[in-house]
């Protein structure tokens, strides 16, 4: 999911660090946290316990506000035929607002969220996608600005490359949205604006899902956003970020040109830091000439000296001063833009950065546990099933299951039990591959 809510997932599932929510196209979020359900990494996936089903009267409570925001939508412009058909029958979807207010129990560090993110599978696969695209991906820089590899990173991270766009049938999780719950002028919005897309005639009604909050398409553009920055880019007359590769390539890109990004300029890099560094000039918004971070002895990993520009640019600790630490720039916001956390604008970088051929960071994270690829995840699903935990498939995503099982599996180790997919635990249970040791 993208833009907004979805950001706010990312924020509030995720980190350890930055949690403004400011989706794309500048929609003013103060949101807190809502793991998504979408694409990408959602670490902390919400509950699986059942949703009740509705009731009568909330069912009819919904008819009744669907039908004064088809009077809405018309007189806002939405073709009368489009609101009646779209905005009509649609069944109350309770779980939605289960994830509107879903607390994660679990908060992710961020070299786990990384770890998942930026793997290997995900680096071999963006290479691969960067080769079958070429062409488009030339043209895509040619008119837009952005890159190959920073391009294909935010598709990677978006919707694993397309493969990961939600199932959530978009216009019945915003009409629930926009009449129950505590953002509703917020999902309305969305709403109205899903319409006007059909409208459009951009998107496949029967093939218009996403993320719980409204996220679409490879992009995972919300609905607004869309309206903003979606572009047709193969010249057929629809922006189709669901079905074109080339339309969702050249609307990221158009995407993060609108946030700022400037053509050629470098992200940031890794850097080390001089004995006795002051940590609280940390921070993405606290902003200095680069040139000032070189006067006071930061340096690239690399060995190389930041150059001694005026140009802005900030110092990020995600784990601490004990662990990377990076000096961003321009280039980091826009991505930042994208989806309001700062582990996620590290992830898009960092995999762009991998693309290209560069190595992991230099610095390792402050942890004895580092955190697993997905194919780790996997193998480590597999061994707990092995043991007889019904954790159902081996897919990858740690959910409540998982965790459950990861729990007991800590408690009969000696671990700490906090539920968290480790590489401690995945050695121990890959020494004792049939749990021979109970
Ligand atoms: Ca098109």
């Amino acid at each position: 999911m993208s833009p907004t809510l979805r950001a706010v997932a990312f924020a509030a599932a995720t980190l350890l660090v930055g949690t403004a929510a400011v989706g794309p196209a500048g929609a003013q979020q103060s949101v807190t946290a809502t793991p998504a359900p979408g694409p990408a990494p959602a670490p902390a996936a919400p509950a699986a316990a059942p949703v009740p089903p509705s009731s009568a009267a909330q069912q009819a409570a919904l008819d009744a506000c669907l039908a004064r925001l088809r009077t809405d939508a018309i007189a806002r412009g939405v073709p009368r035929e489009v609101a009646e058909r779209h905005l009509a029958g649609l069944e109350r979807d309770p779980s939605v607002l289960e994830s509107l207010d879903f607390q994660p129990e679990f908060r992710t560090p961020i070299w786990d969220y990384l770890a998942g993110l930026v793997d290997g599978q995900r680096v071999d696969d963006g290479r691969a996608m960067i080769e079958r695209w070429r062409e488009v991906l030339s043209a895509v820089e040619a008119k837009h600005g952005v890159d190959a590899a920073t391009v294909v990173a935010v598709w990677g991270v978006e919707s694993d490359f397309g493969r990961a766009t939600g199932r959530k049938p978009i216009l019945r999780s915003l009409a629930t949205l926009s009449c129950e719950g505590r953002r509703q002028t917020f999902f309305r919005n969305e709403l109205l604006a899903s319409l006007r897309i059909i409208a459009g005639g951009h998107v496949d009604p029967a093939a218009f899902n996403g993320s719980w909050a409204g996220a679409f398409g490879q992009t995972q553009f919300m609905p607004t956003t869309f309206l903003e920055a979606a572009v047709d880019f193969d010249g057929d007359g629809r922006r189709d970020i669901v079905g074109t590769v080339p339309d969702a390539l050249a609307s990221t890109a158009n995407y993060l040109r609108r946030a700022g990004w400037r053509t050629g300029e470098p992200w940031g890099w890794e850097v080390r830091l001089p004995e006795g560094f002051d940590a609280s000039l940390a921070g993405r918004t606290k902003r200095r000439p680069l040139a000032d971070w070189a006067a006071r002895g930061v340096r690239r990993v690399d060995g190389r000296p930041l150059e001694a520009s005026q140009a802005a640019s900030a110092l990020l600790l995600p784990a601490g001063p004990a662990g990377p630490a990076f000096v961003v720039l321009r280039n980091f916001d826009a991505v930042y833009a994208y989806n309001a956390a700062e582990s996620y604008a590290l992830a898009i970088v960092h995999l762009a950065d991998r693309l290209r051929g560069g190595a992991p960071f230099v610095t390792p994270w402050p942890t004895d546990d580092p955190g697993l690829s997905r194919a780790e995840r996997r193998e480590l699903q597999t061994l707990l099933l092995a043991r007889g935990h019904a954790i159902g498939e081996a897919d990858g995503l740690i959910g409540t299951n998982t965790r459950r099982a990861i729990r007991d599996e800590q408690a009969r180790i000696g671990l700490p039990q906090d539920g968290r997919a480790g590489m401690k635990l995945l050695s121990a249970l890959r020494r004792d591959p049939a749990g021979a040791s109970r």
